[in-house]
């Protein structure tokens, strides 16, 4: 899939499509990602590309004209590209939908999308209005642009392209498996030294009995998100996806009574 990133800051980009992991993704072009600086779409001698507010207050607009050239651009570039369809064009902001692993995987396997980064105090509310499909939230607050939310977005659609990760283990992510959160995890050394005491790890972990510490693993998620997410346990009990066992573990969680 394709992602065109429209953004006055390109250089953001660069360390994450080039480092760690995801880097599989975007160098076998799996994910491939397009930035369009916007300054190149200025068009008078200042390149500007935000002005002040109509009806007055604090800050600069982004200029609707130069996004509408930038955007035209990647429409006929995609059209070029033999990419007929309607695209996708998203928008971060804090008023947005929020960000799902169900959203991202569904953005993994379509034709990708136009990523609008922000700056300022926004964009001139027109091309919002025209051009807009989707507007994403990474949560409820402010950045001062829609560049890391962009980033937040393709790190995510890459990781679950085929290849990146080991075969198992983004069907055992936080929401993958059953919508629950993630179990904890432990590594070297088997006891570790701290200013407050000894630390271990927990002892099933070390016994080799397969079966109990999946059972342990899924007790902990399932613990875990009854505390900090029951509505995921309220989700996952609904679309049938506790056991009686399950169900046993969370007798141990508190009550939720909604008092
Ligand atoms: C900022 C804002 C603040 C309160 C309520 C609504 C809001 N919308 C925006 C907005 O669209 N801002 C633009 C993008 C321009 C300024 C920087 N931008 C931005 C995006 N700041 N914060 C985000 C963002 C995006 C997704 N998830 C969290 C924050």
């Amino acid at each position: 899939m394709r992602f065109d990133v429209i953004t006055l800051f390109p250089d953001l980009f660069g360390p994450h499509l080039t480092l760690g992991i995801t880097r599989r993704a975007y160098e076998s072009g799996q994910v491939d990602v397009r930035l369009w600086p916007l300054r190149d779409f200025a068009e008078d001698n200042y390149r500007r590309v935000d002005d002040r507010p109509y009806g007055g207050g604090p800050g600069m607009v982004m200029l609707a004209e130069p996004l509408q050239r930038a955007l035209g651009a990647v429409l006929a570039s995609r059209a070029e590209a033999g990419d007929a369809q309607a695209v996708t064009v998203v928008h971060f902001s804090p008023t947005g939908a929020p960000i799902t692993q169900a959203l991202v995987r569904q953005l993994a396997e379509g034709p990708g999308a136009v990523l609008l980064c922000g700056r300022y105090e926004g964009i001139d509310q027109r091309l919002i209005d025209r051009h807009v499909t989707l507007e994403l939230s990474l949560g409820d607050f402010v950045l001062s642009g829609g560049e890391l939310p962009a980033l937040a977005l393709l790190d995510a659609v890459a990781r679950l392209q085929p290849g990146v990760l080991t075969v198992e283990s983004h069907q055992q992510d936080s929401f993958s498996a059953d919508g629950l959160l993630d179990c904890p995890h432990y590594s070297r050394p088997e006891v570790l030294a701290a200013p407050d005491g000894p630390q271990a790890v927990p002892a099933v972990l070390l016994s080799g009995h397969h079966g109990q510490i999946q059972r342990w693993r899924r007790d902990q998620s399932l613990l875990i998100t009854a505390r900090r997410r029951p509505e995921l346990i309220a989700a996952a009990r609904a679309a049938g996806r506790l056991s009686a066992a399950d169900e046993k573990t969370l007798l141990q969680a508190p009550v939720q009574t909604g008092l």
